[in-house]
């Protein structure tokens, strides 16, 4: 059912695409459209860098770009005041929201590392929206619930493990960089999980769903890593 995943293609293309995306070169996406990889100093000046932690700010096999690349992926419906979200499954309190309702709740503004399988990763991209534990925490979530399954149109879905679910960096975002987000990123309202592999991040979300069980989402059914880790290059199954 789903459609035009420019970015995402079979695991072969992939690999080689990865193998020929060196820093500094021009490259021509599977889409057509061509992108400039940063050059050397941008990459080697974030390999450099360090995370709270201690982990590397940029992962192995990264280069870094200055904008996000649009990825694909098929839209749902158009504009803000068409938008539903629907948070629901192992909660005690299921509830929808439009946009107005959704703006009225505590909106942060975050600049967040984002990193796509495809091999780029963008530093401090600003996003604004609410964060999931926010929105975790109204619907009252049960204390058997082990997974969210974030759901977008036409289907997609994405699973991200509750403990990683429930952090504050991610988000339900309507801005990028300080304006409405832009539809091929995936507006009204699409998700941020900065610690996964950016297929997590769905665009067009329509739905919160809490869940027992895993439930391996649309890239994670087609040989995408179920985790997707980024540090340790959870890329494939
Ligand atoms: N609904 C939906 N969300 C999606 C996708 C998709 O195809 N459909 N692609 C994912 C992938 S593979 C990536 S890398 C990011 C890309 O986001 P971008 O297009 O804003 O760069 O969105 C993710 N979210
Ligand atoms: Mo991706």
């Amino acid at each position: 059912m789903n459609t035009a995943y420019a970015g995402m293609s079979p695991l072969g293309a992939r690999r080689r695409f990865l193998k020929q995306a060196g820093a500094g070169t021009l490259v021509t996406a599977l889409g057509g459209l061509t992108y400039v990889v940063a050059g050397d100093g941008a990459t080697r000046a974030a390999r450099a860098q360090t995370l709270a932690d201690g982990r590397p700010r940029l992962p192995a096999g990264q280069k870094v770009l200055q904008a996000l690349k649009p990825m694909g992926g098929r839209p749902g419906a158009p504009g803000r005041a068409r938008f539903r979200l629907k948070v629901h499954g192992e909660v005690d309190q299921p509830f929808e929201l439009d946009f107005n309702q959704l703006l009225a709740l505590p909106v942060v503004e975050r600049a967040l590392d984002v990193h796509c399988v495809t091999g780029w990763s963008v530093l401090g991209a600003r996003f604004r929206g609410v964060p999931l534990p926010e929105l975790a925490r109204r619907a009252k979530v049960r204390g058997s619930a082990r997974h969210l399954i974030i759901e977008a149109a036409h289907g997609y879905t994405a699973n991200v493990r509750l403990d990683e679910a429930l952090v504050d960096d991610n988000l339900l975002a309507f801005e990028h960089d300080g304006r409405a987000l832009a539809r091929r990123h995936g507006s009204p309202v699409r998700a941020v999980i900065p610690k996964l592999y950016f297929w997590k991040s769905a665009k067009y979300v329509v739905g919160l769903r809490f869940a027992r069980r895993d439930e391996p989402g649309y890239w994670e059914t087609r040989g995408y890593h179920n985790h997707a880790d980024p540090w340790k290059e959870e890329r494939y199954a």
